[in-house]
């Protein structure tokens, strides 16, 4: 590594040097090797003692009586990947004195890089990167071939996976995984043909599916309206060991890690693998001018003669300290700069998409003309920290990047069920640096910017000096949300008024916002009733258009086809997320009252109801033997003599809210305190206004 060899050779040069000697004239004696660098047998001892630990070279005895030529050295592949990175750096080093003595010659600059130059990284954005699509006219043909096989529908983010798979931005996979490929990347992150790929890549689908299929079989993929995008060829399927995958890739089998979570309660049971036919890109209407696909960036680099490109990825909105970062990154690689956002999915509760893109469009104007632009990666994130490092960094180097940004707590996912961060803030920035030589893509590591009041200037946190005489400013994504909740200032020097106008347009104060107050508990706790109440209170104060989705109501309405089985309870409780979810996006306030006896079932509701507003769990907490004792609708008696099957709390579980916003008592507590105890919760989470 790089940081061990830094005491035998501070500078970068001499290590160039070095390496480019010994790949020269790798059999040359130690004597020849340091008089052409013009230095000391013990120097070069310690020099290339220190590039053996780093595993830049490998050393061989030989026979001969000369102890000096004793040794013959030959280039790792890794020492061959920083040689050609250094010679990369040292010729731009070159190029840019070249292109400033011009300039101060002729009073302008020189340009491009004559070809001869071009080192195979400088190179490496230039060629043309594999894809998996047939031409138009065998597209056509497949098409209507593809019609009479076997259809799997695609999940959305099974539809981004099959989008970069097939514009090669996942390249070298040609498929989804193979059970043989899928072990090796979750167990140490390699293909079966060793090449790095750090995260799987499957077709998951359910048992009954996989059943129905052959290996060797053909099946066509379509998108959600039923578009047919590709055919795989199904040549493997098994059922994967999530724990282990969750071990392994995600470091924890902890459903509060957001793909954890997706791994166990959404995806299928069975993984389906094999190498895919692309006939058709999915089809985008939302700023179709700024999505390209790793081809297209290619060819546009080329075009513009970018030949060193630092990419920025980013699931937030950029604020004036991304802008200072990324410039300087973009100073620091001596490169153009790529605003590569992500519009597939992120993290459940990001800002949507539209907006940070809005968002980002305004920012780019704030940039120097035409070292800079921007383009939107389809990708699915994973929040796999580390590992997904490595995978954002192979992903941009398909997309004609050399560079890429790092920061602190990268693609982190927040804390695990023990309130705990699931990464280190800098693992990421460590497992890309063990790859970065064999990855073909660089990394340049993020810097904390702060705002320097008295300098009035971001600068990096460990840079400056007199931290103790200036006052140092930062707003954390928190405090940002904390802000744009309560409608409270957001600075100049924090963010671009453009980009704040956009975030409140989507994101009012909290007290203008729609949300979603979910009861939960047995039959009979009283969840009706006070939902009733709370209903009629908040229309008194008027404001926002109140629903009641009651459980017997829905259960008339809604659900009348369904029973009180697992999945039909899901199927009622999804259905009445969902409709909660429509009122708060639109503003206004949903109040569900069914049991909702399963943990998983109301987790996945929060998660559909966040992206567009509060989430207010309310545990109504009335034991169930004051539940049986109360028997108001005569149920209890009824299951208890076995004439109702599955009956909550009697014969069925339920599963009490570990971290519920609100949990009422019931039991010698009248209805209007009760209800009045979720207007106090809500006015201190700010979503009612106080009087
Ligand atoms: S669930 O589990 O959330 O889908 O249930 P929900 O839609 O809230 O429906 C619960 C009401 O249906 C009546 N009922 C039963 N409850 C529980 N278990 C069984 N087997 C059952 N069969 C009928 C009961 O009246 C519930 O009404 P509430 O309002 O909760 O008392």
């Amino acid at each position: 590594m790089p940081a061990e060899i830094k005491p035998a050779l501070p500078e970068e040069d001499q290590l160039f040097r070095l390496l480019r000697q010994l790949d020269l004239a790798p059999e040359a004696s130690q004597r020849v090797t340091a008089a052409a660098l013009g230095i000391s047998l013990g120097r070069l001892n310690a020099q290339l003692r220190a590039v053996a630990d780093a595993g830049l070279i490998r050393i061989s005895e030989r026979e001969g009586p000369d102890r000096r030529a004793r040794f013959a050295y030959a280039l790792t592949t890794r020492g061959a990947t920083t040689k050609m990175r250094l010679t990369d750096r040292f010729l731009a080093r070159k190029l840019a004195e070249y292109d400033a003595l011009h300039a101060e010659l002729t009073g302008t600059a020189s340009g491009l890089v004559p070809l001869k130059h071009r080192t195979e990284l400088m190179q490496n954005n230039l060629a043309p990167i594999p894809e998996l699509y047939v031409s138009y006219e065998s597209a056509q043909k497949l098409k209507v071939e593809a019609a009479d096989l076997v259809s799997h529908d695609l999940t959305p983010r099974q539809i981004c996976d099959l989008e970069l798979l097939m514009n090669g931005g996942f390249n070298p996979l040609k498929g989804f995984l193979t059970e043989e490929d899928y072990n090796g990347v979750v167990e140490n992150m390699r293909l079966a043909d060793g090449a790095l790929w750090p995260i799987p890549i499957n077709l998951d689908v359910s048992e009954d599916f996989a059943a129905s299929l052959e290996i060797g079989q053909d099946i066509a993929l379509r998108d959600q309206e039923g578009v047919i995008l590709a055919t795989m060829t199904v040549t493997d399927r098994w059922v994967p060991n999530k724990a282990r995958e969750a071990e392994k890739v995600f470091g924890a089998d902890d459903d509060a890690h957001p793909a954890v979570n997706y791994l166990h309660n959404t995806a299928g049971k069975v993984y389906l693998g094999g190498p895919v036919t692309g006939i058709q890109q999915p089809v985008h209407y939302d700023f179709r001018a700024r999505r390209d696909t790793p081809n297209e960036l290619r060819a546009y680099f080329r075009k513009l003669g970018w030949r060193r490109v630092v990419a920025f990825q980013t699931r937030n909105p950029l604020h004036r300290a991304h802008q200072e970062l990324t410039f300087r990154a973009a100073k620091e690689a001596q490169a153009n700069l790529l605003i590569h956002p992500i519009v597939g999915m992120t993290k459940p509760g990001d800002v949507d998409h539209f907006t940070r893109v809005r968002c980002y469009e305004a920012v780019l104007d704030k940039y120097p003309q035409s070292t800079t632009t921007m383009s939107l990666l389809n990708l699915a994130m994973r929040m796999a920290g580390p590992r997904e490092a490595v995978w954002h960094g192979l992903i941009r180097k398909n997309h004609g990047c050399t560079h890429f940004i790092v920061g602190r707590d990268h693609a982190g996912p927040g804390k695990n069920s023990a309130g705990e961060d699931f990464y280190g803030a800098y693992d990421a920035q460590e497992l890309f640096r063990e790859h970065e030589a064999e990855m073909g893509i660089e990394m340049v590591d993020f810097k904390h910017m702060v705002w320097v009041q008295e300098r009035a200037q971001y600068e990096p946190m460990d840079e400056i000096e007199d931290k103790d005489d200036v006052t140092i400013l930062n707003i954390s994504g928190t405090e940002l949300r904390r802000r744009l909740a309560e409608g409270l200032e957001i600075p100049e020097w924090f963010s671009f008024p453009e980009v704040v106008q956009e975030l409140r347009k989507t994101k009012p104060p909290r007290s203008k916002q729609g949300f979603t107050v979910f009861f939960t508990g047995f039959s009979g706790s009283g969840k009706s009733t006070i939902a009733n109440a709370l209903m009629v209170k908040l229309m008194e104060m008027g404001g926002r258009p109140v629903t009641l989705l009651d459980g017997d109501i829905v259960r008339k309405n809604l659900s009348s086809e369904l029973g009180f089985s697992k999945e039909h309870r899901d199927l009622n409780i999804r259905r009445i997320g969902y409709v909660a979810s429509e009122i708060t996006k639109n503003g206004g306030i949903a109040i569900c009252a069914p049991i909702a006896p399963y943990a998983t079932t109301r987790r996945a509701v929060r998660e559909d109801i966040e992206q567009f507003g509060a989430f207010v769990e309310v545990h109504v907490a009335t034991t169930i033997e004051e539940c049986e004792r109360r028997d108001r609708k005569g149920l209890y008696k009824l299951a208890r003599e076995g004439k109702i099957k599955e009956f909550t709390g009697i014969s069925d579980p339920y599963d009490v809210p570990q971290n519920p916003e609100l949990s009422v008592e019931t039991e010698n507590v009248d209805v209007d305190n009760c209800a009045h105890q979720v207007i106090l919760k809500l006015e201190s989470m700010g979503l009612i206004a106080g009087s």
